[in-house]
């Protein structure tokens, strides 16, 4: 199964975020976005496939079993909490396989949104409340929804 994802932002950040599950296995995330500031940016499917109002309107994390946000690698964390991209000379190219998300069932992320944001994500270890919630990763500077594709 595969689904895509076209992301949109102010500031000409811009991307494309690829997804490929074999089974329920892990998803791998491919992505390319371009125009972020050197160094890292939070990077999470937030909840809702919603962008009335831009990024804001796609809620928080997705977080379906109600824990605290976390790293990707953490027992304890979102759904949505893939932890950061790295951009360098303006380019951020990554290969994730995460064995949470998932293309179907109670944990699938179609439809709801991918969020790329203005600062490094803390994982949850920030030691104040927001840590626990955002990973106090900042503005939103580009979102899209992901859909199903061929
Ligand atoms: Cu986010
Ligand atoms: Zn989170």
């Amino acid at each position: 199964m595969k689904a895509v994802c076209v992301l949109k932002g102010t500031c000409e950040v811009a991307g494309v975020v690829h997804f490929e599950q074999e089974g329920d296995g892990p998803v791998t995330v491919k992505g390319r976005i371009t125009g972020l500031a050197d160094g890292k940016h939070g990077f999470h499917i937030h909840v809702y496939g919603d962008n009335t109002n831009g990024c804001v309107s796609a809620g928080p994390h997705f977080n379906p079993y109600n824990k605290t946000h976390g790293g990707p690698d953490d027992e304890v964390r979102h759904v949505g909490d893939l932890g950061n991209v790295t951009s360098s000379g303006g380019v951020a190219e990554f290969q994730i396989k995460d064995k949470v998300i998932s293309l179907q069932g109670e944990k699938c992320i179609i439809g709801r949104t991918v969020v790329v944001h203005e600062k490094e994500d803390d994982l949850g270890k920030g030691g104040d409340n927001e840590s626990l919630i955002t990973g106090n990763a900042g503005g939103r500077l580009a979102c899209g929804v992901i859909g199903i594709c061929p």
